[in-house]
């Protein structure tokens, strides 16, 4: 799915309500982020003389000549995302790279060939979260850079009529003029008190073809593509659980497999220790063939249906477990039937726990030296004359 969004039409606006853009790379308050100056003024929009409103066409600055407010502006170069203030289309990578390198960005990786559903989960997981259905989720929705994106996907499975022949979503393609754009973007805010973070969250969605060929082969071109899985936070494998149990499933458990092991080599390789998510989608096309007992449902190892035809996804998953990586399975039903005709099943459980060891803060112990005996307490120091 390519989600540019066409330029936006200046030239019908009187200057004070053009978009604004800055001069200066490492600025991104025109795009909802912070002056990259913000320390020299008490109101970067009025005083800084790099940020400025569009015009109709570019005109280069003169750094000796500060322009005025209202002048023409250099568009920054490659990151290609929102050009309105309040979100936009997917971010491209240089706009997530961007984006990483000023914040503690948690970048999640959802891996999995085409049509095992990861569009499906994330438009979920966006429709539950933007409804305020947190469930054990200890975040608050706080925005998007990718908003329209993400309500793009929104408009599109409220259209669905529950046929499952019709696609939910729309199968996800990039064209070859798009730079890459592949992440949702969310701010998430705890619900602690006194945390008063705003949380960068990317959540990428690739083109399944890109997954199979990096489960299948390393190719440079998908090496390049994608740089990022060398950064992230966790690495979430999708498994269509149906799929696997059907009827001749053997040809897909090789598939999943396969996916499966990237992920963990992923996982391995990369400093940031990432968790490893393994979810199973669409489980509500299995129906009673599930165990009823929810604990049970979050280990497939249990599940009889499983048992014969899933053994290259188990044989995976139980090496992972001896390499001691960090991993969850997870089983979920983005979908089960229309928006209107029912709820998800479990969609938000994977994110809860992902997000529990992304935003895991190691706890300091209170430093507690030994007193030496027979020391003299701060008062006898101070009162010298009367040890
Ligand atoms: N029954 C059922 N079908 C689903 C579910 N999620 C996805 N699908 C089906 O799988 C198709 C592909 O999903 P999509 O998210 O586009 O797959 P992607 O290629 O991995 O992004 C959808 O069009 C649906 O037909 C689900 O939870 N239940
Ligand atoms: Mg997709």
């Amino acid at each position: 799915m390519s989600d540019a969004l066409p330029s936006p039409n200046v030239e019908g606006l009187p200057a004070p309500l053009r978009p604004l853009a800055c001069n200066n790379l490492d600025c991104t308050l025109a795009s909802g982020g912070k002056c990259a100056r913000a320390s020299e003024f008490q109101s970067p929009e009025e005083e800084c003389t790099d940020l400025q409103r569009q015009s109709v066409g570019s005109v280069a600055l003169s750094p000796k000549e500060p322009p005025a407010n209202t002048a023409a502006v250099v568009s920054p170069p490659s990151v290609k995302e929102a050009r309105t203030r309040w979100g936009g289309g997917k971010l491209n990578s240089a706009a997530a790279e961007e984006l990483m390198r000023r914040s503690p960005a948690r970048v999640f990786a959802i891996l999995g060939p085409a049509e095992v559903g990861k569009t499906c989960l994330l438009t979920s997981f966006f429709l539950e979260l933007a409804q305020g259905q947190h469930h054990d989720l200890p975040y608050r929705f706080a925005g998007s850079r990718s908003l329209l994106g993400l309500q793009k996907l929104c408009e599109r499975a409220a259209a669905w009529g529950g046929l499952p022949e019709k696609e939910i979503v729309g199968h996800t393609t990039l064209n070859e003029s798009d730079d890459a754009s592949v992440f949702f973007h969310l701010h998430l805010r705890p619900k602690a008190q006194g945390d008063n973070r705003i949380l960068d969250i990317l959540l990428s969605d690739v083109p399944g073809e890109w997954v199979t060929d990096l489960a299948a082969y390393d190719s440079p071109e998908n090496r390049h593509r994608l740089a990022w899985l060398s950064r992230v936070n966790v690495v979430m494998a999708l498994v269509d659980a149906p799929a696997v149990a059907q009827q001749g499933g053997q040809r897909a458990d090789l598939q999943f497999s396969r996916v499966i092991e990237r992920a963990f080599e992923i996982a391995r390789k990369s400093e940031t220790r990432p968790a490893v998510v393994v979810v199973f989608t669409k489980i509500d096309k299995l129906g009673d063939q599930l165990p009823s007992d929810a604990e049970a449902l979050q280990q497939p190892e249990t599940w009889p249906i499983f048992e014969k035809k899933a053994r290259r996804v188990l044989a995976a998953l139980s090496r992972g477990r001896e390499q001691g990586l960090n991993i969850r399975c997870f089983a979920v039903s983005a979908f089960p039937t229309t928006i209107e005709g029912g709820h998800p099943v479990n969609v938000m459980a994977p994110f809860v726990w992902a997000m529990s060891q992304a935003d895991a803060r190691a706890s300091w112990e209170r430093p507690t030296p030994p007193i030496p005996e027979n020391a003299r307490g701060f008062l006898a120091v101070r009162r010298w004359s009367r040890p």
